[in-house]
């Protein structure tokens, strides 16, 4: 802490001062790290770097931003940190763009008209939080706690998770369950007793050979692998890529299989044909650790190369290259589990199949396959009164329905739950930094969703889509402007990392930790803040661990000591599956009702005149969050669909030209521009996610490129986990743009 910023806190913190006036004063802790000249007041010429980690996506990277003259000047990795190694990915470089957005809220807002109009009053933060708490207090007096639901993505939502725990509800959810992450952790567990995790636990640097199933990494700019993945290519690691599009990482492969979308099962079972048929399997670790492998080669025997052609499109003998390939690399080749697999609706299956041919390779455990993360202990706060136990069920999967969606919940649920009432209404929905008319399936039910509530509180940093639905906007400080809990997260190198205020907010925005707070005292429950600050909530962590926030301040990243991650350096094997194996066959599936060995279903084809809708990522951007920072907004405003040139050129399509999609639901996604391409397949086409935004309020990103989210009203649920399957949109070229 600086000397001011101190001289403040103790202030502060020393004083007995009424709560409105608290509301303001605990503001001046949330100042940026600018060192202030004493007799001037402006912040002292020359170069600060102060540590933090990254926030323009979830993998955390550490960092090391630098001020000039007091003014935010650039961004770049922490040489100390494990996940960035003092290099960032695209995005995060462009992380300063974040602070400087012209599109940023500046204060609270709380709606004027009708909702959506996007009219907006300013108001003081006492007000906007009066006014949210006052509404929570008539949806618990009318309806119970449980009526108010949280959506929330990222390490921000900590401690407004906390709030709503104490005020009474246990409904919340982030849209990286059921509309990522989430069939690839249940069929990896149901196979190894355990998730993939996040950062994938995937030894990519050490790898001989690595199969992407659509995994689209340098795309999918998730730093470390990235890192590791040039790495492995440049000591000669083959590379498997299957993508119905010749993706950045297909260009590095071996064997590129061009599949048709929604049969990779299809494959997956011809490869672990040839595999198990010819022997070349570690035979030794699937006697010593699999359970049901009889079973599973039985189920597999008439799955062959010439079996799946049909299906996938992929020449028998390219199936056979390419599997043989992934065997001469044993142990240290291993297939990608890739991470948002929301794509078919048979996904749980398609990851588990995945997770056999890993087994089959024996990658579980192994150097250049799968390692054993271990995280650094740091305990967590817990002078905190117990919660308070909620009567009701969960709603988002009433009667179980989705057996294995317990983990996490489902996000599709609680907006049925707001939609139909079952088992119980919803009433109120509080936002944290999810923008859920891009993330969610099927927009018009959100909005249906959102007709249905009492209150909508959207936290963010910009008017964003979701936003411009709400009732009550609260403007969050940024990453760059705000601490944030710690990251401790299971990895290769254990470690804890710190992010902190490197610059002042610039206008009236708070950070989430402080908006949690002050809700919480306005909801009666300020007890479950002890602290004061938000340091002092970190300090007591770090000291519990052995270190200090003063400590972490100045490093911004420590390292604990490196432990074994590999069965060869001594760790035990074991597998926390209901046989205590790796489960070839499932009985807990069975059971269920579900396939015990995954099977292949078909997805069907467009109907003629259409195309089969993909979407994924480029390096530049994630998601809808930062299409208005400078820098990566003028590396790419806008997407484009990329079409399979034959097909362009019989449409007489030409490169650059606007068009509209339309689904087959008569949707449209605003106007973007056709990319002819070879690198297509001619039965669909693909775009960038996040783009086509249709908030009036987000003037640099209004209308820009067009939306895969609006085309994706049709999606189909994963039976197994709830998962919501995205990739099974038709659109057809709509020339009126
Ligand atoms: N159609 C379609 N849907 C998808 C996907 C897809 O590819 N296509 N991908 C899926 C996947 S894999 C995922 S993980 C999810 C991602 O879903 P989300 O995490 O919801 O992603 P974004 O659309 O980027 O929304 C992030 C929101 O947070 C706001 N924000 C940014 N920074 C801050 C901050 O510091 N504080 C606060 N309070 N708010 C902030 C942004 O302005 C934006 O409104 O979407 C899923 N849904
Ligand atoms: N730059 C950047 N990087 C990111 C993110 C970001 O927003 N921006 N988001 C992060 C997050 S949260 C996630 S979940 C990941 C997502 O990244 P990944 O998990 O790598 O990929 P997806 O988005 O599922 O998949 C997109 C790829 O799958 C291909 N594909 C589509 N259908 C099929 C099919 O049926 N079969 C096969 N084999 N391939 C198919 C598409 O052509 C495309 O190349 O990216 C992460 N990294
Ligand atoms: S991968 Fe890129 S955007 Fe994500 S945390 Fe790391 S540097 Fe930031
Ligand atoms: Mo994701």
């Amino acid at each position: 802490m600086n000397s001011l910023s101190r001289r403040r806190f103790l202030k502060i913190s020393g004083a007995t001062i009424s709560a409105a006036a608290a509301v303001t004063s605990l503001s001046s802790v949330v100042k940026g790290a600018q060192k202030i000249d004493e007799k001037t007041g402006k912040p002292i010429k020359g170069i600060q770097k102060i540590p933090t980690y990254c926030d323009v996506c979830f993998w955390k990277c550490g960092a090391i931003a630098y001020l000039k003259d007091g003014e935010l000047w650039k961004i770049e990795g922490n040489p100390n940190d494990p996940l960035s190694n003092g290099r960032l990915c695209p995005r995060g470089t462009g992380g300063i763009g974040a602070h400087y957005s012209t599109d940023r809220i500046k204060h609270p807002l709380i709606r004027k008209n009708e909702r959506g109009e996007e009219k907006w009053v300013e108001v003081t933060w006492d007000e906007a939080l009066e006014y949210i708490a006052t509404k929570m207090k008539k949806i618990k007096r009318e309806y119970g706690p449980e009526s108010m639901a949280l959506f929330s993505h990222g390490v921000g939502g900590t401690f407004l998770k906390h709030t709503m725990k104490a005020y009474g509800t246990n409904n919340m959810t982030a849209p990286s369950f059921a509309q990522c992450r989430g069939p690839r952790e249940v069929g990896f567990e149901m196979t190894f007793g355990e998730g993939v995790g996040s950062p994938e636990r995937t030894d990519i640097e050490n790898a001989k050979c690595i199969t992407f199933i659509g995994s689209h990494l340098g795309e999918n700019m998730h730093n470390t692998q990235v890192q590791e993945l040039s790495k492995a290519i440049a000591n000669n690691a083959s590379i498997i890529v299957v993508d119905p599009r010749f993706s950045v990482v297909a260009s590095k492969a071996k064997y590129y299989l061009p599949i048709k979308p929604g049969t990779d099962i299809a494959l997956l079972l011809a490869w672990m044909n040839v595999i198990v048929k010819e022997k070349l399997y570690d035979v030794d670790y699937v006697e010593k650790y699999g359970y049901g492998f009889e079973q599973f080669a039985a189920e597999i025997e008439d799955k062959t190369p010439e079996w799946a052609y049909p299906i996938t499109t992929i020449e028998p003998e390219l199936i056979r290259k390419s599997a043989r390939e992934m065997a001469k690399n044993i142990p240290a080749s291993f297939i990608h589990p890739g991470r948002h697999t929301t794509w078919y609706g048979d996904d749980t299956q398609r990851s588990r199949a995945i997770a056999l041919l890993n087994a089959l390779l024996g990658a579980w455990g192994r150097k250049g396959g799968f390692y054993l993360p271990n995280k650094f202990s740091v305990p967590k706060y817990s002078d905190y009164p117990k919660y308070p136990k909620s009567k009701k069920p969960l709603v988002h999967n009433p009667g179980h329905k989705y057996p294995y969606a317990e983990g996490e919940q489902l996000s599709t649920g609680i907006r049925e739950a707001t939609i139909n009432g079952i088992p119980y209404p919803i009433k109120g929905w509080m936002v944290y930094a999810t923008n859920l008319l891009q993330a969610l399936p099927n927009r018009d039910e959100t909005i249906a969703a959102i007709k249905n509530l009492d209150l909508l509180v959207v936290v963010d940093i910009v008017p964003s889509e979701i936003a411009g639905w709400a009732d009550v906007i609260l403007p969050e400080a940024t990453y760059l402007e705000r601490y944030d809990d710690l990251n401790n997260a299971p990895f290769k190198q254990n470690f804890v990392s710190l992010r902190q205020p490197v610059i002042d907010a610039p206008h009236d925005q708070k950070p989430n930790w402080w908006i949690a707070k002050k809700l919480a005292d306005k909801l009666g429950v300020g007890n479950y803040f002890p602290w004061n600050n938000i340091e002092e909530y970190l300090d007591a962590r770090l000291k519990k661990a052995g270190l200090s926030l003063a400590e972490l301040k100045k490093k911004g990243v420590v390292k604990g000591e490196k432990q074994p991650i590999y069965f060869d350096e001594g760790i035990e094997p074991g597998f926390f599956t209901p046989s205590g194996k790796i489960e070839f066959y499932s009985l807990q599936l069975e059971e269920h009702g579900f396939d015990p060995i995954p099977k292949f279903t078909d997805h069907g084809n467009p109907p003629p005149g259409y195309f089969r809708l993909l979407f994924g990522r480029a390096p530049v951007h994630t998601f809808s969050k930062t299409q208005s920072y400078k820098f990566l907004k003028d590396a790419m405003s806008e997407n484009e669909v990329w079409m399979n040139q034959t097909v362009a050129n019989k449409m007489g399509l030409k490169s650059g030209e606007y068009v509209q999609l339309k689904n087959q639901d008569g949707k449209k996604s605003g106007r973007v521009k056709v990319r002819p391409t070879e690198r297509i397949r001619t039965d669909c086409v693909y775009m960038v996610h996040g783009f086509g935004q249709t908030a009036k309020e987000m003037k640099t990103t209004y209308k820009k490129g067009g939306s895969d989210a609006e085309l994706v009203t049709r999606y189909k649920m994963d039976p197994i986990m709830g998962g919501t399957g995205m990739n099974v949109n038709y659109v057809t070229i709509d020339w009126e743009a």
